[in-house]
């Protein structure tokens, strides 16, 4: 397997910035990937994602499987040429979906059969089906399968989720065997238990990946108990791959995971949130839906360079918002992505400049002062 071009050209304590070289672009680090679950940002075109300084966004194995179906969108010429998204796509493997999504599921050694959350047909994954669906897909970054428990869980379940996913990582590795210019990550499983973790992380470090993930957290348990994890876990990783935190988080979630040493994240917070008339803002979130915003003649925050933060009244987003309209949930997720875009050029920016916990304490009393 070979290298896949990781550069760090700046550390501050466990942070880094740097870049990630593709085949299809360069990704500048931290970075957040914008969530396309079914070969769309939801209530985004692809253009303007990408301006919003986006430089890789994530699909799902588990939706584009179930419909339109891999193989057709193979035969369209991949989820690249299919979505109109010429960048880098990494894909998730489709394990945690299947828990998270599916009705009745069936887990075993060779992999897990389950029904689809659209109609219910049974269908199967297995770490090697997972690669090849990824494979046609031709995403550039491609996940091992895993299994991921919700904690709280027992000790005993964490680890036997933990070591089968060991053995997926070890099929996984052999399935995407030697394709050229993809990247294979890794998944770091083992709960809330620290010794798991780290043996977790020193196996998959051992097997060899293009980058390593950190699963199985954000899924149930406190934040303080993520942070300990990610306090044990990623001086278990090798310094010079990227490390990405699946699933996560809250704005202040991602910066206190760079402080630690991540790289990469990816949520649905901000188009979900949007979509649900939350917005994103320095002072924090703001909740749209809320009366009082209804004769509230101020953008959101006009000295940001985006237009729905500083193109719209508040009160015609909240209007927008209680009527269910479209235009509601779309300027919502733009000033949602704008403001994490925003928020990750000031984190490279910070660790570039070597003031990372200046920035983060700044950044912090903006959320703490709360909307005015
Ligand atoms: N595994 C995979 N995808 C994920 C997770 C995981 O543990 C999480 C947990 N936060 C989000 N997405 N494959």
């Amino acid at each position: 397997m070979t290298d896949f071009g990781m550069t760090i050209a700046a550390t501050d304590g466990a942070a880094r910035t740097g870049e990630l070289t593709t085949a299809r672009g360069v990704i500048r680090t931290p970075a957040f990937m914008p969530v396309g679950t079914a070969g769309t940002v939801k209530g985004m075109y692809p253009e303007q994602v990408r301006g919003l300084g986006a430089d890789i966004i994530l699909g799902n194995t588990y939706h584009l499987m179930l419909r339109p179906g891999a193989e057709r969108v193979a035969g369209l010429g991949g989820l690249h040429v299919f979505s109109n998204w010429p960048y880098p796509i990494l894909t998730d493997s489709g394990g945690f979906q299947v828990m998270s999504l599916s009705g009745l599921r069936k887990l075993d050694e060779e992999g897990v059969t389950f029904q689809s959350h659209l109609d219910g047909s049974t269908h199967r994954l297995t770490p090697e089906r997972s690669l090849e669906i990824q494979g046609l897909l031709d995403s550039d970054i491609r996940m091992q399968l895993d299994e991921c428990v919700r904690l709280p869980a027992p000790r005993q379940e964490v680890e036997r989720a933990m070591r089968m996913s060991l053995r997926w990582a070890e099929r996984s590795k052999a399935a995407f065997g030697a394709t050229k210019e993809r990247a294979l990550f890794g998944i770091v499983q083992g709960g809330d238990q620290p010794d798991l973790r780290i043996a977790s992380a020193e196996a998959l470090a051992d097997i060899g990946f293009h980058g390593y993930a950190i699963g199985g957290l954000a899924v149930g348990e406190p934040q303080d108990v993520m942070l300990a994890m990610l306090d044990t876990t990623v001086p278990a990783l090798p310094l010079d791959h990227p490390r990405y935190l699946m699933g996560v988080g809250q704005p202040d979630d991602i910066v206190e995971a760079v402080r630690r040493g991540v790289d990469m994240f990816d949520c649905v917070l901000p188009t979900r949130a949007g979509r649900h008339g939350v917005a994103y803002t320095r002072f924090g979130r703001i909740n749209m839906k809320n009366a009082r915003h209804a004769d509230d003649r101020r953008p959101i925050d006009e000295t940001m360079d985006w237009v729905p933060a500083r193109d719209y009244s508040r009160a015609y987003l909240h209007h927008l918002i209680k009527s269910g309209e479209l235009l509601g949930a779309m300027l919502l997720t733009w000033n949602n992505l704008a403001y994490y875009q925003h928020l990750m050029a000031g984190v490279r920016a910070a660790i570039a400049a070597g003031r990372f916990d200046d920035f983060v304490a700044e950044t912090k009393d903006g959320w703490a002062r709360g909307d005015l």
